[in-house]
């Protein structure tokens, strides 16, 4: 039987295997589609721990890229329960909220997390009565009944930052992630017999939906890192391992410097790789037409570019046959309704005419979890509001910035300026500050910190970096420190944020 052909009878994830091929290639060795099932199934039993049905109970997920990460995140969507997956670096206060804000009752966790780290996991479960687990003590020793799940469940909460000073949860449903699975493997021509490398962060939907969900659901083979590691990753590339490969711009930025630095003979050799591959994608932030050229020059690949969002997964798409534009983000997604509204929420029918994206269709997420507030304010008359701008040129949307200066993207990341500055505002010196976004080559915008000292004091950048290290996740720490006797404001007291973004103001 043709591989990817065969559903798996379960709801969801609805992994298509043939019982000998390889559905993951990990570091600790390779797991089949029937293996990587058995492994769910009697996780999802171990976590039912005699129940039923879970009930969308919340359960947190702390585990690096691994086959126990992927039998974690499945098995509790087998069982009925929401999962919870965290940032396996992120700073404790960090994953303290998202834990309080979930509710989650039981968190899965895995040993080989540093020392200290569990430790500190412990004592922040015990005061917050959740019980902490493994994935070796869950699973049970043989797979029992599995409940039925109904495709309007909910799945999955993700944290993202907001205009506010705290991420909030995303909740998708089974429905959600079937739709944003679905919509990419016909777009960009899936096949069981496709090899990524997967080694993003598993908090997010471009690891979690893009990557690995479609790289399962079609049965193809997913190869997982702990994390982006940059000599490992290339030779496996250069052993012509992979067909796809997705990636923020950030890692297309990097691998083109690390190129730089070989020799000519062992740049051919990946270059060559890259060039053999079946597509190569970006997103989660704007690839900049430099770098869609130079990657093109190098490898001979025209990147696709996308756009999507955590309560969207993806929206628009270059095409996968046809023209891929260069800083443009393509055309809606099948079964997605895209559309621009100008400040009055007004459609806009025209070309050129910039305005806020909104979005539609059964990719888009339930709700923000407990937070019936944000959920409202997001919505207009049944369109997502995403908060980007873009205007549609000869077709094609381009994206050309966010409503809100408070958003920063890093790396791929979101990050929440205000959330930056509140945890900056709790430094013994500091009376006033603001983060912004300054354009980055590297990073697309760097997390810049301006800030006015109390009375007599002094602050190094390395000093505040050193003092940010346990309060906030690494890629969130400012990059540059810039003392100010006073933050520029206007009449109504508030900080002017577009004069601190002035390129050259570093300078
Ligand atoms: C790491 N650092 C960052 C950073 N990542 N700083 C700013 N922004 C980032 N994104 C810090 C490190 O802590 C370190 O600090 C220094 O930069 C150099 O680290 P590195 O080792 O060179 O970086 P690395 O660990 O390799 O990480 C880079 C990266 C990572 C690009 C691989 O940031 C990453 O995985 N980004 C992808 C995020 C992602 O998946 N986003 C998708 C969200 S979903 P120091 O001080 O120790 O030197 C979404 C929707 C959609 O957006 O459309 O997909
Ligand atoms: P997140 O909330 O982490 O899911 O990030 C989603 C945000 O990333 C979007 O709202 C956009 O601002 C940004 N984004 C994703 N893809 C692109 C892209 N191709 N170009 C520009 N911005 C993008």
């Amino acid at each position: 039987m043709n591989k990817g052909s065969q559903q798996h009878p379960r709801s969801f994830p609805a992994l298509t295997f043939d019982n000998s091929s390889v559905a993951l290639h990990t570091a600790a060795g390779e797991w089949t589609y029937s293996d990587l099932h058995e492994r769910i199934n009697k996780m999802a039993t171990g976590l039912l721990d005699g129940k039923s049905d879970l009930k969308e109970e919340r359960i947190g997920v702390l585990i690096p890229g691994s086959v126990d990460y992927v039998t974690t995140l499945l098995g509790i969507w087998r069982a009925g329960g929401i999962a919870v997956p965290l940032n396996a670096e992120g700073a404790l206060p960090e994953i303290e909220h998202s834990l309080t804000c979930a509710q989650v009752t039981r968190l899965v966790v895995c040993l080989s997390l540093d020392t200290d780290q569990i430790v500190a996991l412990h004592i922040l479960c015990h005061a917050l009565n959740i019980k902490m687990l493994t994935v070796a003590e869950t699973l049970a020793d043989v797979a029992g009944k599995l409940p039925a799940i109904a495709p309007g469940r909910r799945a999955m909460i993700l944290f993202t930052s907001g205009t506010t000073s705290k991420p909030k949860g995303v909740v998708s449903t089974h429905k959600n992630i079937r739709a944003q699975v679905t919509t990419l493997l016909e777009a960009w021509g899936w096949q069981a017999k496709d090899s990524i490398p997967l080694f993003l962060p598993l908090n997010h939907v471009h690891g979690i939906v893009n990557v690995l969900c479609c790289g399962l659901w079609i049965g193809a083979r997913v190869a997982v890192f702990r994390r982006f590691e940059m000599d490992l990753l290339m030779t496996q590339v250069r052993l012509r391992k992979y067909t796809l490969f997705m990636a923020v711009p950030t890692i297309y930025v990097k691998i083109i410097q690390y190129l730089e630095s070989l020799d000519a003979g062992r740049r051919e050799a990946i270059t060559s790789a890259f060039k053999s591959m079946r597509l190569n994608v970006s997103g989660s932030a704007a690839c900049p037409v430099k770098l869609f050229n130079q990657w093109k020059a190098m490898t001979g690949q025209t990147l696709l570019e996308r756009y999507g969002m955590t309560e969207i997964g993806m929206g628009l798409s270059n095409p996968y046959l046809g023209e891929r534009r260069a800083g443009a983000v393509g055309l809606p997604l099948k079964g997605v309704d895209v559309a621009l509204f100008d400040d009055d929420g007004k459609l806009i029918d025209k070309e050129d005419v910039p305005g806020e994206i909104r979005v539609r269709g059964d990719n888009v997420f339930l709700e923000y979890w407990n937070n019936a507030q944000a959920t409202e304010e997001s919505f207009a008359e049944g369109w997502f509001r995403t908060g980007d701008v873009a205007v549609r040129e000869k077709g094609y949307y381009r994206i050309m910035g966010r409503s809100s200066i408070d958003i920063i993207k890093s790396g791929g990341y979101k990050l929440s300026a205000l959330e930056i500055e509140g945890t900056l505002l709790t430094h013994d010196k500091i009376a006033e500050c603001a983060v912004v976004g300054i354009e980055d080559e590297t990073w697309g915008e760097a997390v810049t910190a301006f800030v006015a000292l109390k009375a007599g004091q002094t602050l190094t950048l390395p000093e505040l970096k050193s003092w940010c290290e346990t309060r906030m996740s690494p890629y969130k720490i400012p990059k540059s420190l810039c003392l100010m006797q006073t933050l520029p404001r206007n009449a109504m007291g508030k900080v002017v944020k577009p004069d601190l973004k002035r390129p050259g103001i570093l300078l």
